[in-house]
């Protein structure tokens, strides 16, 4: 998603550079829960869904979603889909050490770890996808998201402005 937020972001930039180099290093990964016994299942939930109104005459947009694991084994997103979307698809920003640019990729899935969550962003994982009609802000957009373990899982994600 980089394009689509270099204009909204290229003043703030500068400021949040620190920030934001720190939260890749998490790699979007927060401590949930400690983990429990061993030899469970994974648990997971799929919350805070949002999709960015896309801007002006660009087609494509990205949504961002909360997995939480609060199971004792790991799991996998392994594909996001959506009646109302085309091109839906895992992307992850990096930044290349040293560089100052980013770069954004195709991912094919995204472990989320037992007893952790993934808080999805502009700057690291999101889901990229092209709307079949234009989004209108406050709608609520139906997703599924298929993990390896625990099967599908149908989540809406509200039409906010980018950066919200
Ligand atoms: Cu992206």
């Amino acid at each position: 998603m980089r394009t689509l937020y270099a204009r909204l972001r290229g003043g703030l930039l500068a400021a949040l550079a620190p920030v934001v180099a720190a939260a890749l290093t998490l790699g979007g990964l927060s401590a949930w829960v400690a983990a429990g016994a061993a030899g469970g299942p994974a648990r997971i939930s799929v919350t805070d869904g949002r999709v960015f109104l896309p801007y002006g005459s660009v087609a494509e947009t990205a949504a961002f979603f909360r997995i939480t694991n609060s199971g004792d084994s790991d799991d996998v997103l392994e594909s996001v889909r959506s009646p109302r979307a085309v091109d839906v698809m895992l992307s992850r920003t990096v930044e290349r050490e040293g560089a100052n640019v980013e770069s954004m990729r195709m991912v094919e899935s995204a472990t989320v770890p037992a007893g952790r969550r993934i808080t999805m962003e502009p700057d690291g994982l999101d889901v990229m996808l092209r709307p079949k009609r234009a989004l209108r802000l406050g709608a609520e957009v139906p997703f599924v998201l298929r993990f390896r373990h625990s099967g599908e899982v149908r989540v809406t994600a509200v039409v906010v402005r980018p950066g919200s």
